[in-house]
């Protein structure tokens, strides 16, 4: 019952929300309609389920990763994943309160973090996790658990074959995992998605001194692994110069650009494209040829084992489909509910009153026409009807 439930409020909120996150429609329309002729909404349909992730971050030197999370929640308010942990494989302090910052963020604050608690040589610095910590969260590195703590005990939660990692860091703590319940691994895990170059890797698979340990991974790792290394001129994130003050994500990229906005390479957004709604039309999987790491060794690539991806879009095709999910308003700010003039709830109605607030806008379905008034008393004035979806659709200008 319950999950029926959660189903239909998904397929509710799916259907009801499209947000207008810019001042005049046509252009909105425009870009909602190229986002649909790429790989993108890929749609969840009765039958399919939100797919199961485990974000596993180096969040730190670079600002990516924080893109990658960000379209990770994005797509997970659009019923297309669950999060059900996040992973940090770099050491800084201020990593562990910064992933739960941006948790917090999405509405997302009790999702599990753990950490790596060995040591690494060389640790990066950061421009931007000290600053993100600074923002709402409960999470500190003293009360983060490893992650390999996280990992079995998320992972022996989960149905068989159903759990797909997302790693766009280091493999220290999937080396780790490996190394303690490989057949964990084996029984719960459907795919491994790894950000990085399928030859002589120079950051992800070889930095801190890991490629031994990467080496351990691609040779033993039990489920299907798919190297993913495009998103270098996929510049995102100049646009969350108009988010909220509040966003962690946008402060981040503010941080990284010393205090401007600017678009940075997506090699984990990507990834994370990838890793949530498959091949779709974005991407090519390529399942021969050979891999290689810096410490010589060589793994061959093999259909339901070993792959990597090829892009099927130019970098302006996958900035259209990434850039909107990183400026997405989190959805608890969407559902801030609703009432008509009667007094009845429009608990179908998925609002953005932070888009409202900013551009005065807002674009959703309703069964029911204005008057209406949002939970807080403020009275809709105008009403804007466009019915050219099967879905009923109206914005709303205007409040008092
Ligand atoms: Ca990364």
């Amino acid at each position: 019952m319950k999950k029926n439930k959660k189903k239909e409020e998904q397929e509710t909120m799916r259907a009801n929300l499209t947000l207008l996150t810019a001042p005049l429609l046509a252009p909105l329309a425009m870009v909602l309609l190229a986002v649909e002729l790429l790989c993108a909404s890929a749609p969840v349909t009765a039958a399919e389920q939100p797919k199961k992730v485990i974000y596993e971050t180096d969040m730190c030197l670079d600002v990516d990763d924080v893109g990658g999370l960000a379209i990770l929640h994005a797509m997970a308010d659009l019923g297309e994943a669950e999060i059900l942990a996040v992973t940090f494989n770099e050491v800084h302090p201020s990593g562990a309160a910064a992933i739960d910052a941006i948790n917090t963020w999405y509405g997302r604050g009790g999702i599990p973090v753990g950490i790596y608690k060995g040591n690494l040589a060389a640790p990066d610095i950061s421009k931007y996790l000290g600053p993100v910590a600074a923002f709402p969260h409960d999470l500190t590195r003293e009360t983060a658990p490893t992650a390999l703590e996280v990992y079995r005990k998320v992972l022996a939660a989960q149905p068989d074959k159903s759990v797909t990692i997302i790693s766009v860091g280091f493999l220290n703590n999937l080396y780790d995992l490996l190394k303690a319940d490989p057949d964990l691994v084996g029984k719960k895990v459907k795919e491994m998605v790894v950000m990085g170059s399928r030859n002589h890797d120079g950051f992800n698979l070889s930095r801190h001194d890991t490629v031994a340990q990467s080496e351990f991974v691609i040779r033993n790792w039990p489920t299907p692994l798919v190297i993913s290394s495009h998103g270098g001129g996929t510049k995102t994130g100049a646009k969350l110069s108009g988010a909220a003050a509040k966003n962690p994500v946008r402060e981040a990229y503010y941080q990284w650009f010393d205090q401007f906005y600017e678009g940075r390479s997506s090699w984990d957004q990507v990834a994370v494209l990838y890793g949530v709604r498959g091949l779709g039309n974005c991407f090519r999987e390529i399942t021969t040829g050979k891999g290689t790491l810096r410490n010589g060794f060589e793994w061959q690539m093999q259909p339901g084992h070993r792959s990597y991806l090829e892009a099927k879009l130019s970098d302006q095709g996958f900035v259209d489909i990434i850039e909107p999910l990183m400026i997405k308003p989190p959805r608890k700010h969407l559902a801030a509910g609703i009432e008509w003039a009667d007094g009845s709830r429009g608990s179908a109605a998925a609002i953005n009153l932070q888009a409202v607030e900013q551009w005065g806008l807002f674009e959703t379905s309703f069964k029911a026409p204005p008057p209406c008034r949002f939970a807080d008393g403020r009275e809709v004035l105008r009403h804007i009807q466009n019915g050219r979806r099967k879905h009923h659709r109206a914005g709303l200008l205007g409040w008092r």
